[in-house]
């Protein structure tokens, strides 16, 4: 088996490696000597801590920078819809969270209170976000993409006592299921003139009196809930602790190669955990200012918007590179992107397409990094001024040991009496990284058990299947269970199951990701109907909009109807058939299948 993904894999290493000087000296200049000597006490001690030795993200981020030289450097640089810009500077951001964390205050909220978000990329989601992190408080994103259904369920898994969103939002996605939401004390709407059950966020902020100091919070105090998706059950949500932040700092340094002056982009929602760690967070701790656009993608617009705004650090995803790549050469030529430094790429699986294409559309290659909603930070990366073979995740970050274990029948890493095996260069196996990071998830909120099971033989367990060479660089072949990734975005199949077993016409589905040359995958449901109904095109239709009504960016994009979907014995749809089928592939060994578009 291992055989057979190693010889399907070795094709990326047709690619030639790229070698190109960086410009800059490289914050992290020599890999192997870096490695050799770094500590996570050392990287701490970049940070400033609190006096009496708390730690605070917000602080980190904000109020460090918020007097002396980079007071009135932008922190966030926000592009609207219709492309007007505003800046907000670090001394701002320190008043404006302040006060926002005043107003929480005065609200009741503290120490451990889950505050959400379902908002677009707005100044509004950044103050939260930060302001929250100054109460001692647990910011929470939601997708603002998601329906109605991942947004409740959510919001009632966190027990969250704060929403912030817009009247539409609120009117639409939560206000009906409020009384099954009893935790949820205060909707806090952006918009001035607030819904029933709701109030306006910028009379609460006008009415403030109060000045709170920030809050005292230890490096394991809950700081982050990010929800991720399994293949089975609710989604999961990641607690992550306020000592995250040394590993958001570093990485940023070692991989984004970030320092005070720059204009940093990173693409990614902050409904989704890179767009926390990188969209928030880490930059703000490094000084540096970040771009924030506030629309979705668009090929003119944002070559457009890498050239005004000067961008010179930039972290995207596949899929937008992909649509960039599609969008042709000729187009990045026309914008003068020469402030670009450093490209970087998470999310899903780089093609090695897309990094020589990086070379000749930017001038830089693009760098592929691997981390996970679970690990809170990058762990293997291609650094700037590091050969990059292309295809490949590339080395892990200093401070952390990644290895490849051993599979059992499940395609999941074999464990025996806690006892796993190391493979050796070239095999495919699960990929695991040994726990001790900082910015390592501390628990699955309210599932214990789920937590553990991700930990065996003193690894933490990824879910994903890579192998690695023998010069140390991993090499990514495709998740271990039934996950899907599409643009970029994690979706457990079971959701969108359960969603669509809620229509009439549906007695079963199996989901799948359907590999898509743009977004990697695209959401696919196989349904079987109850009788009496007809498979016909308008239940296809219907069923489409009921999905999208209901889940919003999670829905499936394709259904077919298949009245005898395929079973394991204890009963359970068989995704990975399903798979095989869609691709034609034969359906014997179904543990290689890969998502690789
Ligand atoms: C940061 C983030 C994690 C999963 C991960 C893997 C896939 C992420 C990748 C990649 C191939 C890369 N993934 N980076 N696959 N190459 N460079 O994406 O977190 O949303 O939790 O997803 O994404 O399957 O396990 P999250």
């Amino acid at each position: 088996m291992d055989t057979a993904d190693r010889s399907q894999r070795d094709g990326s290493m047709d690619w030639p490696p790229i070698h190109r000087a960086p410009t800059l000296p490289p914050i992290l200049g020599d890999y192997d000597a870096t490695r050799a000597t770094f500590t996570w006490a050392q990287a701490r001690s970049e940070l400033d801590g609190l006096p009496g030795g708390g730690l605070n993200i917000a602080h980190e981020a904000v109020d460090r920078h918020a007097t002396g030289a980079l007071a009135d450097t932008p922190a966030l640089r926000f592009v609207g819809r219709d492309e007007s810009v505003s800046t907000i500077s670090y001394r701002e951001l320190r008043e404006l969270t302040d006060r926002f964390a005043s107003m929480l205050h005065d609200l009741g909220v503290g120490r451990g209170d889950v505050v959400c978000t379902l908002l677009g990329r707005v100044p509004d989601l950044y103050l939260t976000a930060l302001g929250t992190l100054k109460t001692g408080g647990v910011y929470c994103p939601l997708f603002a993409a998601f329906g109605p259904q991942p947004v409740r369920e959510r919001l009632a898994l966190s027990q969250a006592k704060v929403l912030v969103t817009t009247s539409a939002d609120y009117v639409r996605k939560v206000a009906s299921a409020r009384a099954d939401l009893p935790a949820l004390e205060h909707v806090l709407v952006v918009d001035r003139a607030a819904p029933d059950g709701a109030v306006a966020l910028p009379d609460l902020l006008a009415a403030t009196r109060s000045t709170v100091a920030i809050a005292a919070t230890t490096p394991e105090d809950p700081a982050l809930l990010h929800f991720t998706s399994g293949t089975t059950g609710r989604p999961k949500g990641a607690v992550h602790v306020h000592e995250a932040v040394v590993a958001h700092h570093a990485t940023a340094g070692f991989v984004l190669d970030l320092r005070p002056g720059d204009i940093y982009w990173c693409t990614a929602d902050p409904g989704w955990v890179t767009g926390t760690s990188y969209g928030i967070i880490a930059p703000l701790t490094h000084g540096v200012t970040t771009v924030v656009d506030a629309a979705d993608f668009d090929a003119k617009r944002w070559y457009r918007t890498l050239a005004e705004s000067r961008v010179t650090v930039w972290y995207t995803a596949p899929t937008a590179l992909r649509l960039l790549m599609r969008a042709g050469d000729e187009l990045p030529h026309r914008f003068d992107l020469s402030a670009l430094r450093h490209v970087v790429s998470v999310g899903e699986p780089l093609n090695p397409e897309a990094v020589v294409w990086g070379e000749r559309a930017f001038g830089v290659p693009i760098h592929d990094t691997w981390w996970q909603t679970e690990t809170g930070a990058i762990m293997i990366s291609n650094y700037p001024g590091m050969t990059i073979r292309p295809g490949s995740m590339g080395r892990p970050v200093p401070g952390v040991d990644a290895t490849v274990l051993a599979r059992g029948e499940d395609g999941r890493a074999l464990v025996i009496d806690d006892h796993v095996t190391e493979l050796d260069a070239g095999a495919v196996g699960e990929l695991a990284l040994r726990p001790g990071w900082p910015s390592m998830f501390r628990g699955y909120l309210g599932d214990d058990a789920r937590y553990r099971a991700c930990f065996a033989g003193g690894w933490y367990l990824s879910g994903d299947l890579a192998r690695r060479d023998r010069d140390g660089y991993f090499w990514f072949v495709g998740r271990a269970d039934d996950v899907i990734k599409s643009a970029g975005h994690l979706i457990g199949p079971f959701e969108v199951e359960s969603l669509l077993m809620e229509h009439p016409a549906v007695v079963e589905a199996g989901v799948i990701g359907k590999p898509d040359p743009i977004a990697g995958e695209i959401v696919k449901a196989f349904v079987t109907l109850r009788s009496g109904f007809l498979p016909d095109d308008a239940l296809r239709q219907e069923l489409i909009t009921f999905g999208r009504h209901r889940l919003g960016g999670l829905a499936p994009k394709e259904i077919d109807f298949d009245q005898n979907l395929p079973h394991t014995n204890s009963g359970k749809v068989m995704r990975r058939l399903l798979k095989a089928r869609e691709l034609g592939l034969p359906e014997g060994d179904l543990s290689t299948i890969e998502s690789r578009p």
